[in-house]
């Protein structure tokens, strides 16, 4: 009688969680004028669950399992064209304030996948919305649509890097030499950046029966200290998510772990803007009283 009460609380404390966590996505704007929206980017090798990520977290807003972005299996890259989704709220609500942006993955080597060069370009918005990536043909001033004056809207406010977490152990050397090339260039262009750790259903038995463990699993701990060193990064910015991929309906824990990292993102998207703001009050660029960002931001839920 008592593990179904404690059932039952665990159960309304998600649907509690996922709630307000959809409403507080739903509602979010970056309280910049300028560039209202969020527009995040997705990084990562084949196959390691970015078009998937994409889709549920349109799945979680659908209250179904779609798939918004294009997602399956192939030798190369099944995404090869710069695609931003921007996220419906739930009915009735229309667009939220996020843009996730698709591109084609980062190859083993520098000439079969997504070049470092055109990743940069997609970051400072030269690239056109459809571009058919090519690593023979890098993203240059006379590529059709490119877009020579991006605005800030036009820009990439948070790279968001995604590994396989069943993939991590035997991802190649030189995608540890990739990710690190890659955040170096990334920092220098003031964007945070983040990770998810996807597919943890498939490292842990225990966690692919019941989410709500994910942070209590050894297995699932130990890979997101591996895949903080495979990026180069600290721990507490890797997040562990697992997509909607076989499944026909959603899940409230499924739900729960896509809305958090989603909630994690937004919140160094809002860095993103306060350290821009901030720059441009040292610049002399805006007034000092121009905090646009100080009373933002996304609200804090977990
Ligand atoms: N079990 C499980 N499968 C997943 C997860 N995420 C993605 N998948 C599956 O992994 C495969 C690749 O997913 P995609 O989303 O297409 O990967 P991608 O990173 O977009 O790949 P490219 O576009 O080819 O670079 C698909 O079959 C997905 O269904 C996850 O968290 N768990
Ligand atoms: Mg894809």
């Amino acid at each position: 009688m008592e593990v179904h009460t404690n059932d039952l609380l665990k159960a309304t404390c998600h649907d509690w969680q996922r709630e307000s966590l959809m409403q507080s996505i739903s509602s979010y704007r970056t309280k910049c004028e300028e560039a209202p929206q969020a527009r995040v980017l997705l990084l990562g090798p084949v196959g390691s669950g970015k078009s998937s990520f994409i889709s549920s977290v349109q799945s979680v807003f659908d209250g179904r399992v779609s798939n918004r972005a294009m997602v399956g299996s192939s030798s190369g890259s099944l995404t090869k064209k710069l695609q931003s989704f921007t996220i419906r709220g739930q009915k009735r609500e229309g667009c939220t304030g996020l843009i996730l942006c698709d591109v084609m993955g980062l190859g083993e080597a520098e000439m079969t996948g997504l070049t470092l060069h055109d990743a940069l370009s997609v970051i400072k918005g030269h690239t056109p919305e459809g571009h058919k990536f090519s690593p023979e043909q890098p993203v240059r001033s006379e590529t059709a649509g490119y877009v020579k004056k991006p605005s800030l809207q036009d820009k990439i406010h948070c790279v968001v890097f995604v590994v396989d977490a069943s993939k991590v152990l035997t991802y190649p050397q030189s995608l540890s030499a990739t990710f690190r090339q890659l955040r170096n260039h990334i920092s220098d262009l003031g964007v945070h950046q983040v990770a998810l750790l996807t597919h943890v259903d498939k490292i842990c038995p225990e966690t692919a029966n019941d989410l709500t463990q994910v942070y209590n699993s050894c297995g699932v701990q130990q890979m997101m200290g591996k895949a903080a060193t495979l990026l180069g990064m600290a721990t507490s910015y890797i997040v562990p998510v697992k997509n909607y991929s076989a499944e026909l309906d959603v899940d409230l824990d499924t739900d729960v772990l896509l809305l958090s990292a989603v909630n994690h993102i937004l919140q160094y998207v809002d860095l993103f803007f306060l350290d821009s703001t901030a720059t441009e009050q040292q610049s002399g660029k805006l007034p000092a009283t121009n905090n646009l960002m100080l009373n933002g931001g996304v609200d804090k839920v977990w």
